[in-house]
């Protein structure tokens, strides 16, 4: 611990990180009278423009409406009642919302979501600090741990605690402060690379994913009119190797869309198409949510789904413990998030195989290549297979 003097405080839930995980879980613990402080590393502002994902599943819209926040939190946002998956430049049309039974969730720009959260939170006069430097977590394994961090000003604070959440991302401080052996963790490498752009274009009518020897492209709204696109490409690639002209010629080759406008691009990188999963998601009274316990590729869109559900299952779990004294929901937690997790990392890993090896033939050679088509094919032939595409794109 830093030996300066510290500023000494208590609560009882420090959340790190004020990302989907962090700020749902903060909402649901203010809701479920349990105090709580979080400890953000960046700026509101950095925080509030960093867009990711764009849809909210059947059940994160669930978790919102069940805590009384879905007026707040998706006024206003549409729903995601059909996908598009275009073969050949062929489009393909499932009608997400018959077949799931009307189980459909939200389109919602991730920082729209964020600013959302922030902004139901602190108008409730909660705490939340940014800017928070070197977070450090301390005695995570006894009965008071604590939390330390240095405000914008250099002051050092020091906050005693019953729980931890560790909502800090893949690349946080909650899980390296668990000690190597007390974590098995999982990791796999898709073998394949994704280059995404932010692009000031309309979105499309419904969320595509295009299938062709080209190569997978996707075209997914973020906003009224702004797109996210991903084209795969060689793992690693150097966005630098993306000029605008490849991007766009590309881009309409794969969509099969020769009108596709070449607009401003406001974002470029390239994507990990890696998973990653750490078990237990808990160390004494420290508690991971979100990507600090597991990475998903976005193939799927359920990285900010499994956090916002972490936190709900968390939240539930913490409000036993303090109002109840009943330990059976954090007993619980690890095992209940896992489940989880695994399938949806079944779910991203099946969607990649198809969708990849149905197009570029090299990719996993032809005998594969004709075994994703015709898992392809079933999805509009067979009613109980599309039906079991959209119970798992509707989370839960
Ligand atoms: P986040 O969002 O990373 O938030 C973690 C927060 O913790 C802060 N932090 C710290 N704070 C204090 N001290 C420290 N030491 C800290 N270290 C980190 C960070 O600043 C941040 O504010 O994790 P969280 O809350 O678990 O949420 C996870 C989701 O953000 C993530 O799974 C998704 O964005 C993944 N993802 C997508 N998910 C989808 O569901 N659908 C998508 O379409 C989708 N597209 C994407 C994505 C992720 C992308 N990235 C990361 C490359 C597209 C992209 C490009």
């Amino acid at each position: 611990m830093p030996n300066d003097t510290a500023i000494r405080e208590a609560t009882t839930v420090v959340v790190i990180g004020a990302g989907p995980a962090g700020l749902t879980l903060a909402n649901l613990l203010r809701l479920a009278g349990v105090g709580c402080v979080v400890l953000e590393r960046h700026s509101r502002a950095h925080v509030e423009s960093r867009q990711r994902a764009g849809v909210l599943d059947y059940h994160g819209a669930c978790v919102f409406e069940e805590w009384g926040l879905a007026g707040e939190i998706l006024a206003g946002m549409p729903g995601d009642g059909s996908l598009e998956i275009r073969v050949d430049g062929e489009p393909r049309l499932l009608d997400v919302a018959a077949l799931s039974g009307g189980r459909t969730g939200a389109l919602i720009p991730q920082q729209i979501l964020i600013g959302r959260l922030l902004n139901a939170h602190q108008k409730a006069g909660a705490d939340v600090r940014f800017a928070a430097d070197g977070v450090a977590l301390h005695d995570i394994a006894g009965p008071e741990p604590k939390v330390t961090y240095r405000d914008s000003d250099g002051a050092l604070h020091e906050i005693t605690c019953a729980y931890i959440a560790g909502c800090d991302g893949g690349h946080g401080a909650s899980r390296a402060a668990v000690p190597a052996d007390a974590l098995t963790t999982y990791s796999y490498d898709h073998g394949i690379g994704w280059f995404t752009i932010l692009a000031d274009v309309p979105p499309p009518r419904h969320p595509l994913m295009a299938i062709s020897s080209h190569g997978f492209a996707a075209h997914f709204a973020r906003g009224p009119k702004a797109s996210r696109f991903y084209l795969q490409c060689d793992p690693g690639a150097d966005p630098a190797h993306w000029g605008e002209e490849r991007l766009w010629t590309q881009l309409r080759l794969r969509l099969g869309d020769d009108d596709l406008p070449a607009a401003t691009i406001t974002d470029k990188t390239v994507v990990d198409m890696r998973s990653f999963v750490a078990d237990p998601m808990r160390h004494g009274r420290l508690f991971l949510a979100g990507d600090a316990a597991h990475i998903i590729t976005p193939m799927g869109g359920k990285g900010m789904n499994l956090a916002i559900a972490d936190a709900d299952v968390l939240a539930r779990a913490l409000r036993a413990a303090v109002h109840d004294h009943d330990d059976t929901g954090l007993q619980a937690y690890s095992e209940t998030c896992l489940k989880r997790v695994w399938n949806n990392q079944e779910y991203s890993r099946w969607l990649t195989e198809m969708t990849h090896e149905a197009g570029d033939e090299s990719l996993a050679g032809p005998f594969r290549h004709r075994l994703a088509r015709a898992r392809l094919e079933r999805l509009f032939t067979s009613e109980a297979a599309a039906r079991a595409l959209v119970d798992l794109m509707a989370g839960g």
